[in-house]
Parts: structure tokens; sequence; C-alpha cells
């Protein structure tokens, strides 16, 4: 296809390097350098030699990639790729909920802005929140942790911890239902159930696995089974089958699709290498306040 060709021919004249998530949709993962979950695209941006990172996600991720490496391009293709969970805390409330509580320690998903992760002391994600707060939160005697409530449910039930909470959750995962799932256990008797943490305790209650999507790719490689059904966004689906022939993946619901990561096509990746378009950018003191966190996150292994 002539676009992928010039997207390759761009991707050197650039010297960019294309990293997709693991909800991108078919053709971005397949033109991309890496496709991963945002741990891993993490470690990627930070390591890179490129000049310039498309980064196929969403807003937060790039921003993370941005503040690992502040000298190069980071461009989102897609300016309004945001992400509906990240949106439901900003830094002055979260300000406000620390002023409430001046002991605890903060603990944030990776899923917030660079502002807010600026205002935390430890940073994670699905596939290492439980081993950060078992190993690194130890001594904290509270914990706030934003914004997925679901998340921090789960993680406070495996650690034996009890959270701060806050109200935020992923609109995608919560329109997976305890039904959906009943339906395709009935159809596909034999498949294990494999469930994001940022379901709903709905739904990790009736899971074989609770795992982060690359913890469900190792899973599914390693598993003597051939059959699962995934509760998660729909484009993990995708890399699944292509890494595992011969093994089936069932989506629990058709409706768990995220807007969002479906906003990046190949024409929009092409635009970005060509206009070097969007560039996203956070301001220095930010950065320096957010990167702790983050420097923490890439240090802590995944843990399922
Ligand atoms: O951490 C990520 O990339 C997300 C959003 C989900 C996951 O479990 O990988
Ligand atoms: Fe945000 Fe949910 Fe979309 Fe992930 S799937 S980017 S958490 S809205």
């Amino acid at each position: 296809m002539e676009i992928i060709k010039e997207i390759e021919r761009l991707k050197k004249e650039r010297n960019a390097v294309i990293l997709a998530h693991n909800y991108q949709i078919p053709e971005v993962q397949d033109i991309a350098d890496y496709v991963g979950d945002s741990l891993g695209l993490s470690i990627q941006a930070s390591k890179t030699e490129a000049d310039v990172i498309v980064f196929c996600g969403v807003h937060f991720m790039a921003e993370t990639a941005k503040i690992l490496s502040p000298e190069k391009k980071v461009l989102l293709p897609d300016p309004a790729s945001g992400c509906p969970m990240a949106d439901m805390i900003t830094a002055d409330e979260l300000r406000k909920l620390k002023a409430e509580h001046p002991r605890a320690a903060v603990l944030c998903y990776v899923n917030t802005s660079a502002e807010v992760k600026a205002e935390c002391d430890m940073c994670c994600t699905s596939a290492n929140a439980v081993g950060i707060v078992a190993d690194h939160m130890k001594d904290n005697k509270e914990i706030i942790f934003v914004p997925d409530k679901y998340l921090g449910t789960f993680v406070a039930g495996k650690t034996g911890r009890n959270f701060i909470l806050w109200e935020g959750y992923c609109p995608t995962h919560a329109r997976i239902m305890p039904e959906d799932i009943q339906k395709q256990k009935e159809k596909y008797p034999d498949a294990e159930v494999l469930v994001h943490p940022e379901c709903s305790p709905a739904l990790t209650a009736i899971a074989d696995k609770v795992l982060s999507t690359e913890g469900m790719c190792r899973y599914a490689a390693a598993s003597s089974k051939t059959e699962f059904i995934i509760a998660t966004e729909l484009g993990i689906l995708h890399r699944m089958a292509k890494d595992n022939p011969g093994k089936k993946f069932y989506p629990a619901s058709e409706r768990a699709i995220c807007p969002n990561m479906k906003r990046t096509t190949l024409e929009k990746v092409l635009w970005s290498l060509q206009d070097l378009k969007h560039e996203v950018d956070v301001p220095a003191e930010i950065i320096v306040r957010a990167r702790k966190c983050i420097d923490g996150m890439l240090l802590s292994q995944p843990r399922h």
C-alpha cells in the first residue's frame, strides 16, 4: 500500500519511531515499531534514539513519553485523542483531596495528566500496581489512589490495604456487563475468562484471571488453553490473535471500544510525519515534578 510505503520513507527521513498502544486499530498496530501497554511504551520512549516519537495512543501517554524524553519531539497524530478517565481528576481537585488527608501518600494510575502526576508520590500502571503498593508503600499508613475507583478497589483487595479512592472510571470498560460474560461462557464453555482491572468488581469477581493487557498477552501465550474470553478494549484482540495462531479470542462485549483510541488512523500517522504535528508539550516545571513518580513506575516490574 502506498500510504504504508510513504510512512516508512518519512519515518527514516525524520528519524522517527512509531509507538502504538494495544488498543489501536489493527492497521496502526501493524505499522508500529513497538506495540504495547503504557508501561512498555514508556520504556521504549525512554530508551529510543529517534528524534521524533509518533505516539499512537491517547494524550496522557504522549505526555508520559515527553516527560521521559523532553529533548525529543513527541507527536500525537490526532490531538483530540484524550482519555475520559484521566480527565476525571484535575490537579486542583487532587490538591484539595491531599489537603483533606495531609498524611496520605498519593499513588496515581498512569492514566492521569502530567499536572496530576506532578502532585503524586508514586505512579503505577495496571501491570505493576499491586507490586508498587506491596513493595514500595508498605510503610504508608494512608494511601490516596486516583483516579480509577475500580483499579483502586482491585489493588486494595489484592494487597489487603484500604485506599482513599476517587470516583473515576473508564467508560469503555464500564460498558462490559457480567451478563455479557455469562453469554459468552454459554457459547464457549471451555474458554478462560481474562478481565482487565479497569472493569467493575462484578466482573473481576467472575474472572478466571484479572490481568493488564500485557499480562493477558503473556498469559494467553503461555497457557495450555486454546480459547479465551477477553474483557478489555477490543483492539487487543488483533495482537492476541496475531501472536497466537491456533488460539481463539472472543470479546466479552462488542461494546468495549474506546473512541479515543480509534481516532488514530494510517492517514493521520502519515500527516503527523509530514507536518510534524501535533506536538505534545509539557511545561519544564511539571516535567521535573512528574518525572519522579514516572521513574518509580518504570523501575517496578509487572506483577499479575
Ligand atoms: O496500561 C495500559 O496501557 C492500559 C491503559 C491498560 C493495560 O492494562 O495495559
Ligand atoms: Fe481511557 Fe478507557 Fe480509553 Fe483507556 S480505554 S484510554 S482508560 S477511556
